[in-house]
């Protein structure tokens, strides 16, 4: 649910980084972080309780353009993983306009993605998000990995709905960018909907 800031000109989207304990979220953000320009996003911020950390920062792309003249922003965040933050996790998915599902490929984590995946279906309901009209991107990381699973074969466990799927190593920033676009494209897409129905 973009939030538009008429005083400022602006719209600003959410996209999550979702996805199981140690996948590479917070990678894939670290790295987005440090290659855009300065002046194309705001400080990174770090909310952190006792245990867990939850972290985000605000990004302007600037070949976006602009929706009925206004500004794009898209605020990207990274919920923890593991399975006991589930309320910071849902919380954090509230009024998400596109989401990131970082899978991590190697072969012992295959239950782990499955089930943070139900997870995530889980709490979409809870919020009576339409999981046809939210766009999704799985991004199969961890690649460089010998333990990493062909992706046929993730494909074929988790992508039973075939959303769009990207390749990465987050950690050296390969298929980062890619999978970024893909979200922000769809999320774009469906702003330019909403404002041609009014
Ligand atoms: N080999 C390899 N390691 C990676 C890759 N991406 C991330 N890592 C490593 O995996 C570990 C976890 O990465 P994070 O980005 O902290 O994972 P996260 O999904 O944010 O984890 P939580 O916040 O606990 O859910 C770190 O040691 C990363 O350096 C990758 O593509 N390949
Ligand atoms: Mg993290």
């Amino acid at each position: 649910m973009a939030l538009i800031n008429f005083a400022q000109r602006q719209i600003m989207t959410k996209i999550v980084y979702y996805g199981p304990g140690m996948s590479g979220k917070t990678s894939n953000l670290e790295y987005i972080y440090s290659k855009v320009p300065e002046a194309q996003r705001k400080k990174m911020v770090s909310v952190a309780t006792e245990l867990e950390r939850t972290i985000f920062f605000d990004f302007f792309p600037m070949d976006v353009g602009t929706i009925a003249g206004l500004k794009v922003i898209f605020q990207l965040y990274t919920v923890p993983g593991q399975v006991y933050y589930s309320s910071t996790r849902r919380l954090v998915l509230d009024g998400a306009d596109g989401i990131i599902f970082v899978a991590d490929s190697q072969a012992f984590r295959l239950q782990a993605n499955i089930e943070s995946f139900r997870d995530l279906y889980e709490n979409l309901a809870s919020y009576k998000v339409d999981i046809r009209k939210i766009p999704i991107i799985i991004q199969y990381n961890k690649r460089d990995l010998d333990t990493a699973l062909p992706v046929s074969e993730l494909e074929e466990k988790l992508n039973y709905r075939y959303l769009p799927s990207f390749e990465a190593t987050a950690h050296t920033g390969e298929g980062v960018f890619e999978t970024l676009k893909a979200v922000t494209t769809r999320v774009l897409d469906n702003l330019r909907k909403e404002f041609d129905r009014k």
